[in-house]
């Protein structure tokens, strides 16, 4: 691979909704420079970015994947995303290391809802934006429908610079608005170049006006022009295309069947004509240790600042680290300092990756992306600098995982393995959260969705060789008494040897909520010695802790030892322990134990449309709507709380309900008790549990 200098590199994300063809744009695109001698297909499993096997017994991308495209001279580093809800993680980072997205949209499926949610990142992030409409030569393909739904969804900044010649079967090349050229494909990987046909100047040129008034309209000067001399010039309409790009006010539209790789040197021209390079990129902002703002430009002998936008854990090579250069220049042999983990790192080896092929390269420039393996401390999101000056650009912002899954080693005596996989696959992915429940000793694994958690769990068997077995995650209820009771715990036993004395009485009530447990000693004239006090107390607390009834930890009680009888030389510490616990068990059968669940805060996002079902589905889950209120555009935001044992699945649950377009988060709030024919249900169960 040869060296760019930053002008002649383009970062560029492709994304969008999962099967519109960003992979298969990738593959086209690295045969058609030739960096590949034949296309890999999805369906045989050969494709450069999905090589997991993950992602071949899928057939869809689950990380991002890094492949440099030469082209006329340019580097062209094409960040192949997932369009897949759960693994949204890794667009995140891409967007961070791009200049620019590419979407992906299928000429089947118009836009589709993760079109239009990284559509709402980008903006945010402010990238440019250019679409590529794919699968033209799909059955019941439609260029024009496809344009008609990306206008509606994006406005007029959506103009095309391209136009398919024929559809479907009879897709047979394109036109080019800006070069008014003709492009017809066969089985070359390049299209042969010809004169405008006659019979399409009169569907193009309405096509061109449309572009005019884009690029018009992103253009003050442009748009004067255009006013009074009704037209522009070829020359300005691209220059305009290229300064809208740039200034994500334009997003230009292109055409492509890439499974035939048809358009797709067309494309990568444009890439390397009209995309930002790095250099045309506004300098970075960083923060300093002492928290002053400063900003970085794209200067190779800068001061080195890169981001690390992705990290593979490979269990033989170690751990790839993939990142951006912003300034400076990053070799091999030198020594990095972390400025996010405060800790120097050394490098080794500095290379580019193609997928999961590794080439060394003499050094990673400002500008451009790079890898290194082996770096001890260093993962996704952690901004590489130097020491004497150590700055860190903003953290990658990234979503909550919400779907818990409850995971064990399915062999026992794999518990180690199981948590050094763990650590292992959370640095590949930081959307991923692991909990040691400290109320149900469960591991839990937080995810996006069902489809992550699983690759989650084929990954960990296939890298680290841990089989795990998944439950739903147990809900830790509370054990509590509603009532105050008096209650006798009787451990007799003298037949013969050494025996076993202790009675002890003890009085339970209520506490309110939160309070936890009280013990109170009443004991007058030495009815229990002194010495025996803690020792019911320890026997009631272990009782507590295990649960009485469903193994769930029993609280917010006062327990009053006020009577009992002991026996000189038959009495003794493990004696009382054991009366406290039967007494409390006493209690439970005398006034009978209320169940608590915990109550979770949640905020649901969503599109209008859906807000009558999702609160109609809350009230069916036992919630209370707390308040509605306008987000913007069309969005409404709905607070709730609900029982946390009836949103164990919201995750899939609400993005079936609203075809993946609302989100929401959720946080512990309080207890309460569990309606008491729920609470019958879930004893019965904690009882055959316990005997089964
Ligand atoms: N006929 C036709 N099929 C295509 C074209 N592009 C992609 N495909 C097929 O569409 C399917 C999905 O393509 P991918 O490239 O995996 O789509 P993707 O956008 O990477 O999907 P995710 O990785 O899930 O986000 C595959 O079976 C491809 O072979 C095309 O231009 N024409
Ligand atoms: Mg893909």
């Amino acid at each position: 691979m040869n060296a760019y200098d930053a002008r002649a590199i383009r970062n560029v994300a492709l994304v969008g909704h999962s099967g519109a063809g960003k992979t298969t744009v990738t593959e086209a695109l690295l045969f058609v420079a030739g960096a590949t001698t034949r296309m890999g297909r999805i369906g045989e499993g050969n494709t450069v970015s999905d090589h997991d096997p993950e992602e071949i017994r899928r057939g869809i991308s689950v990380s991002l994947s890094l492949a440099p495209v030469e082209w006329q001279g340019v580097k062209i580093n094409v960040l192949d995303t997932p369009g897949y809800a759960d693994f949204i993680g890794d667009v995140h980072g891409a967007l961070r290391a791009a200049d620019a997205c590419l979407f992906v949209v299928s000429a089947v499926d118009g836009v589709e809802v993760q079109t239009e949610a990284v559509w709402e990142l980008a903006v945010e992030a402010g990238l440019p934006r250019a679409i590529v409409i794919n699968k033209l030569d799909r059955e019941r393909a439609s260029f024009e429908r496809t344009l008609e739904d990306l206008v509606r969804a994006f406005g007029t900044q959506v103009a095309p610079i391209q136009l398919p010649i024929g559809e479907e079967h009879d897709l047979a090349g394109l036109v080019d608005l800006l070069s008014r050229k003709a492009y017809r494909y066969g089985t070359e990987p390049k299209g042969s170049e010809e004169a405008w046909p006659e019979d399409l100047v009169a569907k193009a040129e309405p096509y061109r006006e449309r572009l005019a008034d884009a690029v018009a309209e992103a253009d003050d000067a442009l748009l004067e022009k255009y006013l009074e001399q009704g037209e522009l010039s070829e020359e300005e309409i691209v220059r305009g295309v290229k300064a809208g790009l740039a200034q994500a006010k334009v997003a230009p539209v292109l055409v492509a069947a890439a499974d035939r790789h048809l358009g797709v040197d067309r494309l990568a021209s444009f890439l390397a004509d009209a995309f930002p390079s790095p250099a045309d990129r506004s300098p970075v902002t960083v923060t300093t240790k002492g928290g002053e703002e400063r900003e970085r430009a794209c200067d190779s002998a800068g001061p080195l600042t890169a981001l690390v936008f992705k990290t593979v854990a490979d269990p033989y090579v170690g751990r790839i680290n993939l990142f951006r250069v912003w300034s400076g220049t990053l070799r091999p042999d030198s020594s990095v300092f972390n400025a996010t983990k405060n800790t120097e790192e050394r490098v080794g080896q500095v290379f580019t990756m193609r997928g999961k092929d590794h080439e060394t390269v003499p050094e990673v420039a400002a500008g451009d992306i790079g890898a290194v393996a082996k770096l001890s401390h260093t993962t996704t999101g952690d901004t590489l600098s130097v020491k004497s000056d150590p700055v860190s650009l903003p953290p990658i912002a990234l979503p909550e995982p919400l779907l818990a899954v409850a995971i064990a080693p399915k062999t026992k005596g794999d518990e180690d393995k199981l948590s050094t996989a763990l650590a292992r696959i959370q640095e590949d992915d930081p959307t991923l959260r692991v909990e040691r429940s400290p109320e149900t000793h469960e591991t839990v694994l937080y995810g996006m969705g069902e489809a992550h958690i699983d690759t989650m769990v084929e990954r960990m068997k296939r890298k680290f060789g841990v089989e795990v077995v998944t439950s739903p995650a147990r809900v830790p209820y509370k054990e509590t008494f509603r009532t105050k009771v008096q209650a006798m715990g009787r451990h007799v036993k003298q037949s013969g040897g050494h025996g076993q004395y202790a009675i002890a009485y003890i009085e339970v009530e209520p506490l309110p909520r939160g309070t936890g447990f009280e013990y109170v000693d009443k004991i007058f004239g030495g009815a229990i010695p002194n010495q025996y006090i803690p020792s019911v107390e320890k026997g009631v607390v272990k009782t507590m802790h295990d649960g009485v009834v469903t193994r769930n930890p029993m609280v917010d009680v006062r327990v009053t030892l006020y009577d009992g009888k002991f026996h000189p030389v038959d009495s003794s510490d493990m004696a009382f322990q054991i009366a406290g616990a039967l007494a409390l068990k006493d209690a439970a059968a005398k006034a009978g134990v209320a169940l608590l669940e915990p109550i979770v805060k949640v905020e649901v996002d969503t599109p209008e449309s859906y807000t009558g079902d999702i609160i109609g589905d809350l009230n069916a889950k036992r919630g209370r709507i707390l308040g509605m209120e306008s987000t913007g555009a069309g969005k409404q935001r709905i607070r709730a709380v609900v029982p946390q044992s009836e949103l164990t699945r919201y995750a899939i649950d609400l993005r079936s309900m609203t075809h993946g377009r609302a989100t929401f988060r959720m946080a512990f709030d309080h207890y309460e008790e569990v309606p008491s024919h729920l609470a019958e249900k879930i004893i019965a169960e904690a009882r055959r549990e316990s005997e089964g």
